[in-house]
């Protein structure tokens, strides 16, 4: 084994990377004329020329933009940032990379003929160039036809995405709030990170802290966990992504700490991640998607063993005794051993048992990531994870219990004061209380009238006629690809704003080209960050690009609502307005925030540090009665009544193992017999960045890289550098091969993300060239309770190719005469 960082070329580690990226930037900084940062002129756009070094920021980090003669050239990780992820060095590049849509643009069939044209057009078809107004006056028009002919419930305006950090700018928000001012739209719940989890944690937790934070912080965890779990998740990889924004990345630190104190870690994972590796954590490569099992069966070893702190269990939970008889086998005939887990797992059964020991002996902390919960029944491993937890005891002690998830996110167990809160643009009204769980889009699409079930409400999809589109991409975040395909031919329009050639802009029949962050200004603020920065606009617009936010103003304009829609305000304005109220609000807790025009100069404010050692649900275990959760019953519900009388059988009242419909250990891993796992990418964010340097440098033979171990490997005919296809019933794609034994076998890895390059766009069923693993995903909810995505339960082959069509997604698509 070598001491390669896990996806990154042999003999490079990602610091390696930074620290020589860095070096390169900084020789930048020196030949820059002149580094001072200007502050704010009279517009905001009038100190855009020349040279200058200024501070921004964005889901990956803050940084000093260097700029030259008006371009980006470099940047350079702000200075209290001691973990910036390379990632950042993408910016120069990307601000003029050959994939930024340079006008609006309009499908050419579309633009013939709107009504009849072949909607399978959409991916293969040529775009026609066309100007603002003429653009913005087509989705006006579409608008007001489809509203007038179906009503407002025929346009689908969820618009789900990561898309960029910044109170103002976030076109999710703004995409809501024009469509609620011209009639409504559906919506949608959930996300695709932690959907079956935010629905399920409310009914045993009483809400999402657990997720999201605080949870107990680091320097807690460091001075008081002797054993750290690490049910999935990777603190290194995932914990470069701020959702927001961030000054510092404070997850790869904490991680750091703790493990040199002295802290053990044990990697429950099918995959060796980089931070277990680093510290020689011991690694339980698990079968994907039985954790569930595994979790039951070390609460049912600390029941067998006399461990399980049963005071606990009566004073703070409810529904222990629903739940004993289950893991006793007495309602199923079937005892949750050490044995049968082990069954199950593929993790030995003495192994389980003396983790179970170990866990119950030490002050324990069990960290369960976002992605085990994206898996068919992804339910029941969080609520077993509670369950072991509860078992434990040592829920609200320092150092002890549980939380969703420290390895999923950066930021988790950040100490920060929650005195500064920065409000951001608000949503609106939504006339139309129409919403589907956001997984179910394809389903929506597909059938109209048929009805879903979600979180123990019915409800009937509707059916839509057009999709309206600003900072996501669903042709990477979707499963199966190919049924999502032709869903998409089902609505008379699709209306998209992006910066980049996505696969989705790719699929619009109008395409509004979006600035960048680099490109405006904002305010970057996170919950789990002590960071306010000055997201200052760094470059002018790239070729015809607009603000989503001046889009908008100007349709609101042609439907008589642009007061409504901007308040009077414009950029500036709006980002004083929020900054003043949560300087309003942090001066009502005592906290003196510096003026605006101190702040915007400055560039950036550290908030408060709060509570280093936070525990959380501390006050809870010292007095439930008084500081009761809010369940139904104030406890943890190990058992839920109110799930029960949802009758679900596929989300029980208790935590429990179900089969997954896909696993290694199914009838069908007989034909398929990998299991695909398709992690947080680590060069990327999702799919923003793939069209980046560091991306692209990571790709074999051009694809996304396949990490196989070197058994499958060997049993297929695969080195290192071979172009294989990853195949199932649902369909195919081309991947590079990379040999690797920090999978386990019978597992392989493609990070999700990477941008879809069918081979014949349009058609379902075509293949991808470049190795898209929601290509085989399988479309469907994690249950009917949380309708989350089912992406991490897919088995697959992988056969050796010798060649396939060039990759072609990273040049824009044809572009007809206007
Ligand atoms: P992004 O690539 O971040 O992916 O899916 P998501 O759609 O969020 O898409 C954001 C898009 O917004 C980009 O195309 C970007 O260019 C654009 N954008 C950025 N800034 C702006 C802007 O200011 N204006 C406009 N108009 N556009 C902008 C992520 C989703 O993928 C998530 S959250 C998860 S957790 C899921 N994870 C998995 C997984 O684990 N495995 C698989 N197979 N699939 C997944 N899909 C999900």
């Amino acid at each position: 084994m070598t001491d390669q960082t896990f996806g990154v070329p042999a003999g490079i580690t990602r610091r390696g990377f930074l620290l020589a990226s860095t070096a390169v930037t900084a020789t930048a900084l020196f030949s820059l004329r002149s580094g001072a940062q200007p502050a704010w002129g009279a517009t905001p756009t009038d100190r855009l020329d020349g040279d200058y070094a200024r501070l921004t920021g964005s889901h990956w980090g803050s940084f000093t933009a260097l700029v030259q003669d008006g371009r980006l050239v470099a940047t350079v990780p702000f200075e209290a940032d001691r973990y910036p992820t390379p990632m950042i060095h993408n910016f120069p590049a990307l601000a003029y990379d050959p994939t930024r849509v340079s006008q609006p643009m309009v499908r050419e069939g579309f633009l013939r003929d709107r009504q009849n044209s072949d909607r399978t057009g959409r991916g293969r078809e040529p775009f026609v160039p066309v100007d603002w107004d003429t653009a913005l006056d087509l989705v006006a028009e579409e608008l007001e036809r489809v509203r007038s002919t179906y009503g407002n419930e025929a346009i689908y305006g969820g618009s789900y995405g990561w898309a960029s950090a910044g109170r103002l700018h976030a076109c999710d928000e703004q995409t809501n709030r024009f469509l609620s001012l011209i009639g409504g739209y559906v919506d949608d719940v959930t996300n695709y990170s932690y959907g079956a989890g935010m629905t399920l944690l409310p009914h045993v937790l009483g809400d999402n802290q657990a997720i999201g934070g605080p949870v107990t912080t680091w320097d807690s965890i460091r001075d008081h966990t002797e054993l750290f779990v690490m049910i999935g998740g990777a603190v290194f990889k995932n914990g470069q992504i701020s959702w927001g924004g961030c000054g510092e990345h404070t997850s790869e630190p904490g991680f750091r700490a703790a493990a040199d104190a002295g802290m053990q870690v044990i990697a429950i994972n099918p995959v060796l991640e980089d931070e277990a590796a680093e510290y020689g954590a011991e690694w339980l490569p698990i079968r994907p998607n039985t954790d569930t099992a595994l979790l039951l069966a070390l609460t049912w070893t600390l029941v067998e063993e006399d461990l399980a702190d049963l005071g606990f269990l009566a004073s703070h939970t409810t529904g222990w005794a629903r739940v004993h008889p289950y893991l006793a086998g007495e309602t199923d005939g079937t005892p949750k051993t050490a044995e049968w887990a082990a069954s199950i797992t593929e993790i030995p059964a003495e192994t389980i048992r003396t983790l179970a020991r170990r866990m119950a002996g030490q002050r324990t902390m069990l960290s369960a990531s976002w992605a085990l919960q994206r898996a068919d029944h992804g339910e029941q491993s969080w609520w077993a994870t509670i369950l072991l937890a509860s078992a434990l005891g040592q829920i609200g002690l320092p150092g002890g219990g549980f939380a969703f998830s420290y390895g999923s996110t950066n930021g988790i167990g950040a100490s920060r004061s929650q005195d500064v809160s920065v409000p951001g643009m608000h949503r609106g009204r939504n006339p139309l209380r129409k919403r589907i769980p956001v997984a179910r889009i394809a389903d929506m699409l597909l059938s109209p009238g048929a009805r879903f079930d979600y979180n123990g409400r019915i409800d009937t999809y509707p059916e839509i006629k057009l999709i309206y589109w600003a900072g996501g991409n669903p042709f990477h975040h979707h499963q199966d690809l190919n049924r999502l395909t032709r869903a998409w031919a089902v609505p008379e329009t699709v209306i998209v704003h992006e910066p980049f050639w996505t696969a989705t802009a790719r699929r619009a029949d109008i395409v509004l080209p979006a600035t960048t962050t680099l490109e405006r200004n904002d305010i970057s603020f996170s919950t789990r960050d002590r960071w306010l920065v000055a997201m200052k606009q760094v470059i002018r617009p790239v070729g015809q690009a607009r603000n989503d936010f001046d889009i908008y103003a100007d349709l609101a304009d042609r439907f008589g609502v642009r007061s409504a829609f901007t308040e009077d305000r414009d950029e500036r304005a709006w980002l004083e307005h929020f900054y003043t109220r949560a300087r309003d609000n942090a001066a009502r807790r005592g906290v003196a925030l510096p003026s605006f025009e101190g702040f915007w100069e400055a560039g950036s404010y550290r908030m408060p540090e709060g509570d280093c050692e936070y525990v959380y649900l501390a006050d809870f275990r010292t007095a439930p009665e008084r500081f009761p959760l809010y369940t139904d019953s104030g406890k943890i519900e190990l058992y839920s009544e109110r799930i029960a009388s949802f009758g679900y059988d596929c989300c029980p009242p208790h935590p429990t193992w179900l089969e997954p419909f896909e696993w290694l250990g199914h009838a069908k891993a007989a034909e398929t017999p990998l299991h695909l796992i398709s992690s947080h990418p680590q060069w990327r964010l999702h799919s923003q960045m793939d069209n980046g340097p560091y991306a692209k440098a990571n790709k074999v033979a051009g694809r996304e890289p396949i990490h196989i171990h070197p058994d499958d490997a060997a049993a297929r005919g695969l080195a290192d550098g071979d172009l294989a296809e990853m195949v199932n019933e649902r369909g195919a794609a081309v991947v590079g091969v990379k040999v690797t034994d920090r999978v386990r076998p019978g597992v392989v890895v493609v990070y999700e993300g990477v941008w879809f390059d069918p081979e014949r766009p349009g058609e379902p069923g075509s293949r991808d060239k470049h190795g898209s693993p929601n290509m085989v995903t399988r479309d469907i909810g994690t249950s009917k309770l949380g309708q989350g995505c089912t992406a991490q339960t897919v088995l697959v082959d992988v056969r050796r190719i010798d060649a396939a069509p060039t990759v072609t997604v990273y040049d824009p698509p044809p572009i007809a005469a206007a």
